[in-house]
């Protein structure tokens, strides 16, 4: 199994800044309930803009390559927790078989709930983004996105979304939920890219 070490990206202090740790504490941060997972009817997509469309069930995606990844999180409310194993899959590793289309630029993270969010696609070719099934060594507890959540450690944690079901390729760039409710359309922690607005 691949294992990847924290990495902040291009030489950034380890905690961002306006950040204050949690320990082993794990704040849930929910908009809205939380959905049941089924997973004899849970399936999970890629699609837009992709030469290969995908579509696997819970048994096929278990069939994927496992790799495990220690990174921090931050939240946007000014939370950080460090040092998270995750488990699961590569987000690289579907995008290699989906192959996006030159003109793909963009993802929408679609969830069960509704909720969505977006970035660059460059985003989920870096080697700390998975689809993660694990937390520490035990599966996502419901709240944290049992049975699968997105996790982009370098922006603010309101990306990595939960209960996760698909994600989808586009040309130009679609706010999500949060950033279209004031959150900043891209995230970075390094650079505080909280609000879309200024106080
Ligand atoms: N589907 C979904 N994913 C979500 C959210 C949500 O409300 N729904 N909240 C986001 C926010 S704001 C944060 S900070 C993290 C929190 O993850 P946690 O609850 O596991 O700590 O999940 C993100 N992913
Ligand atoms: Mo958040």
């Amino acid at each position: 199994m691949d294992r990847v070490e924290i990495d902040t990206g291009r030489g950034k202090e380890r905690v961002p800044p306006g950040q204050y740790l949690v320990g082993d504490r794990w704040p849930i941060l929910t908009y809205g309930p939380t959905p049941t997972a089924d997973l004899s009817t849970w399936d999970f997509t890629v699609s837009g803009l992709v030469e290969n469309p995908l579509k696997f069930t819970w048994e096929e995606w278990n069939e994927l390559p496992r790799v495990e990844v220690r990174a921090d999180m931050h939240c946007v409310t000014s939370w950080s927790k460090l040092d998270n194993v995750w488990m699961g899959v590569w987000v690289k590793t579907l995008l290699e078989m989906a192959k996006p289309k030159p003109e793909a630029k963009f993802f929408n993270a679609i969830c069960d709930g509704g909720y969505t969010t977006n970035a660059p696609g460059e985003e989920l070719y870096e080697k700390d983004a998975l689809f993660a099934t694990h937390h520490n060594g035990e599966p996502l507890e419901p709240g944290h996105g049992y049975p699968l959540r997105l996790v982009v450690p370098r922006l603010y944690a309101w990306k990595s979304a939960k209960w996760i079901r698909g994600i989808e390729l586009l040309a130009e760039d679609k706010p999500g939920f949060w950033e279209e409710n004031g959150y900043h359309i891209y995230g970075d922690p390094w650079r505080e890219q909280r609000y879309s607005f200024s106080f």
